[in-house]
């Protein structure tokens, strides 16, 4: 059995790095933040504080990035001596954790930890440690782990590296050996846990077989992370799952049906993030496939976001989905319309949160959209349920087309099938928005049904069923 990652123990001061261990509960640290150059740093932020940690002090530097320790070396032991200079009083006395407002490279990781003496997160760790936090389904702390042990082999091979080559020596008591035996247990984990995976995911696709042989349709939500897409979820299905204001609440996919339209499943999932590497994309592939391999896809978007954000979530969003997960070109003409062998035939954009955004976010919100050369987008409130009819009946004519009349004709004289045995297999093959029984014994039926499924019916009906 490979040695458990929890056990490496790489630890500040003795001439390794803090790779920031299993600890799922961050509430109540306290961290300084080094930016360079003039970067918005409100998102960063805004996951900083998803996980109750405070940022204490920003401190930042002007120019571009120093490829060895993120901040240039004086300033960077300037940081470090405030740390151990650190006395009662001192604002940063409770500070343990130093963040950097990049996605860095492992020699950046490195660099600052060797620095500063304690633990280390660029944008990367500080989202692997939310995402640790919020797992709370064995699937979710599963990818969560793979996706960690990838982040903290680049880091390894990198400390290797250095002490292979003479920039830096020892490693704690060890040595370089130590540290390839550490690499080489996480890599036989790593072939654990994939097994592991591939299991889960092989489970899944048949059960997606399995409920589309059923007859059964799945709509997949999909959006930037904290776009409502757990409370449309709800709204829709009345499925409880967990919505709250806070970045990545949803770590895994939940499948529930469409309330009055049973067939209809909906797959409420993760969301996304701009910049996040494609190997931790990658630890959750299964999850997003179970949503984004799907009938029909809804976008969804916060339109009380500014203009300007609502345009980069959309914009990730549409690279997360098609270029990334389904590998797709994204052109001037979308695969939508253009391409039939794309993976996703049918796509609603939804914008979300109505209720708080004013008209001229609304309209703004609609050019955004169709600038990306997305569908032209309903808008929903899921709190008021100001437009959930109107965007239900867009599901339903996006997945059945227009609905059908149908009249199913009375026993005949000369003998047949109850007329109850035809509505029986008409609710079958569709969804039924409307029944009328007619005095002579035939019934009226409005149903969302696709054409094959009507073909079906009517062959099997004997001439008892009619489209009107
Ligand atoms: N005012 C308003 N708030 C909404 C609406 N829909 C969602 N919210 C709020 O937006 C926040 C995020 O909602 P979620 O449904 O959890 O969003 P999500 O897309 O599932 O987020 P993650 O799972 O974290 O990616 C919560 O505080 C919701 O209450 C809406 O229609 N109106
Ligand atoms: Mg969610």
């Amino acid at each position: 059995m490979a040695k458990s990652s929890d056990d490496i123990s790489v630890l500040a001061g003795t001439g390794g790095v803090v790779l920031g261990e299993a600890r799922t509960n961050h509430e109540g640290r306290k961290a300084v933040l080094l930016i360079r150059g003039d970067e918005d740093t409100s998102e960063f932020v805004a996951l900083v504080e998803t996980m109750g940690i405070t940022i204490v002090e920003t401190l930042h530097q002007p120019g571009i990035e120093d490829p060895r320790g993120y901040f240039g070396k004086g300033r960077l032991q300037d940081v470090a001596d405030e740390l151990s200079s650190r006395v009662q009083g001192h604002p940063w006395q409770n500070v343990d954790l130093v963040l950097m407002h990049t996605n860095a490279s492992p020699r950046q990781l490195v660099g600052v930890s060797s620095a500063v003496e304690i633990e280390v997160w660029d944008r990367v760790r500080l989202l692997l440690s939310l995402f640790t936090s919020h797992a709370s389904s064995l699937e979710a702390r599963l990818q969560v782990r793979i996706a960690r042990m990838l982040s903290d082999r680049t880091v390894l091979r990198e400390l290797a590296n250095q002490q292979t080559t003479g920039e830096r020596a020892g490693y704690g008591g060890g040595g370089i050996t130590a540290l390839q035996a550490t690499i080489a247990n996480i890599n036989r984990e790593l072939v654990q846990l994939r097994k592991r995976q591939k299991k889960h995911a092989v489970a899944q696709s048949e059960r997606r077989k399995q409920r589309s042989r059923s007859g059964a349709v799945t709509v997949g939500l999909a959006g930037y992370t904290n776009a409502g897409k757990s409370s449309l979820f709800l709204a829709l299905s009345g499925k409880d799952v967990l919505v709250r204001d806070k970045l990545f609440s949803t770590l895994e996919t939940t499948i529930g049906r469409m309330e009055d339209s049973p067939r209809v499943l909906l797959a409420d999932t993760i969301g996304f993030i701009d910049h996040l590497p494609s190997s931790t994309l990658d630890a959750f592939r299964a999850t997003l496939a179970e949503a984004l391999e799907c009938d029909l896809l809804l976008i969804l978007s916060d339109v009380s976001d500014a203009p300007e954000e609502l345009e980069r979530k959309l914009f990730t969003s549409r690279n997360e989905i098609f270029s990334r997960f389904y590998g797709e070109e994204i052109e001037d003409d979308f695969p939508w319309n253009s391409n039939e062998t794309s993976n996703v035939q049918k796509v609603l954009t939804v914008l979300t949160k109505k209720d708080q955004a004013t008209e001229m976010q609304l309209d703004e919100a609609i050019a955004t959209v169709a600038a990306l050369g997305l569908p032209e987008p309903l808008i929903i409130s899921s709190h008021t349920g100001e437009g959930m009819k109107l965007l239900k009946d867009a599901i339903l004519l996006k997945l059945y087309g227009p609905q059908t009349n149908l009249l199913l004709l009375p026993v005949p004289p000369e003998g047949g099938r109850a007329v109850e045995g035809l509505v029986a297999d008409v609710y079958e093959a569709g969804l039924v928005s409307k029944r009328i029984e007619r005095d002579d014994g035939g019934v009226e039926m409005r149903v969302w049904m696709n054409e094959q499924s009507l073909s079906r019916l009517l062959a099997h009906s004997k001439n008892r069923i009619e489209v009107k």
